[in-house]
């Protein structure tokens, strides 16, 4: 018996095989869960549909907007009548408005904190609410943050403040849903080259500044991600909730 054969999870945040969604996907795919799959939108449909057909048989993917509550219903709806139920959920998702990760902080526009929050916070939230009831057996969320939550990354800018109100709503989620039995926990993983990750000025550099400064003197890989999450996902984790997880070789243990 793998660590999560006999569970349903759905996961939010693949757009192709570099992103962290997949590599997680993968792990939880591995330890025996069967997985379903929700893309952005038209664009990524055939990326996704590829990648999860690589598990054989018929996964179930759904298009899912996460600012649409609409669509948020909907792939709940079509998950209780395929599945029944629910044990896995992974927000790998996050959006703000490029002009917004390029100069400072200080001019950040009402409507790019707006659709940063959005995309990148409350969707834990609706995501979470979405889900519960469908997690009647047990439950784990796991939703994937950055070290500029709680310190000044210059540029993440917004993107720092959304993943603040992400890893607050972690705790206030698992404050709720721990009676259910339900746990929710963050990731927090270290930089990675994916698509949200390219073209952001000075990510190579970013990349060595954690090779030379993190104890373990390298970056994160992907099948490290999928580890945890298969970790956070599994019965060995039962009592740890409301947490964030570093898996950054390191760097956050850092003072200088
Ligand atoms: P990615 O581009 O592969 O994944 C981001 C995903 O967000 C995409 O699949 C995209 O479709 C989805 N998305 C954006 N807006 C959406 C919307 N409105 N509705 C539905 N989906 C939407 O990049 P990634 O690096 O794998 O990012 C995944 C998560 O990991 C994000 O939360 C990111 O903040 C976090 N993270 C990334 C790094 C890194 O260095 N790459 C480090 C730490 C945390
Ligand atoms: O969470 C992220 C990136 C999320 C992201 C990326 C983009 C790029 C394209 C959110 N919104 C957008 N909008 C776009 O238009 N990371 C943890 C990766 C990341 O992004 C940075 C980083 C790191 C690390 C931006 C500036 C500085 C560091």
């Amino acid at each position: 018996m793998s660590l999560l054969t006999g569970k349903f999870g759905i996961v939010f945040g693949v757009a192709n095989k570099r992103s962290i969604a997949w590599a997680i996907a993968q792990a939880w795919h591995k330890a025996g869960a069967q997985l379903a799959f929700t893309y952005q939108g038209e664009r990524l449909k055939e990326n996704v549909e590829e990648l999860a057909g690589t598990f054989g048989g018929d996964t179930l993917l759904m298009p899912c907007d996460v600012t649409k509550d609409d669509d948020i219903a909907r792939v709940f709806a079509e998950v209780g009548q395929k599945f029944g139920k629910l044990h896995l959920l992974l927000h790998s998702v996050a959006f703000a408005p490029r002009e917004a990760l390029e100069g400072e902080f200080l001019d950040t526009s009402r409507e790019a904190f707006r659709i940063a929050h959005d995309v990148s916070a409350y969707s834990l939230i609706a995501l979470a609410r979405g889900a519960a009831p469908l997690m009647t057996e047990s439950g784990s969320i796991v939703a994937m943050t950055y070290y500029g939550a709680e310190k000044v990354v210059p540029h993440y800018n917004v993107m720092g403040v959304a993943k603040a109100a992400l890893e607050a709503s972690t705790r206030y989620l698992a404050y709720d849903l721990g009676p259910k039995k339900i746990r929710v926990n963050c990731i927090s993983a270290g930089p990675m080259n994916t698509l949200a990750a390219r073209g952001i000025a000075g990510f190579t550099d970013m990349l060595k500044h954690y090779e030379a400064h993190a104890p373990l003197k390298r970056n994160v890989l992907p099948d490290e991600l999928g580890a945890t999450g298969t970790f956070l996902a599994s019965d060995g984790a039962a009592a740890i909730t409301g947490q964030v997880i570093y898996v950054d070789c390191g760097y956050q243990i850092m003072g200088m």
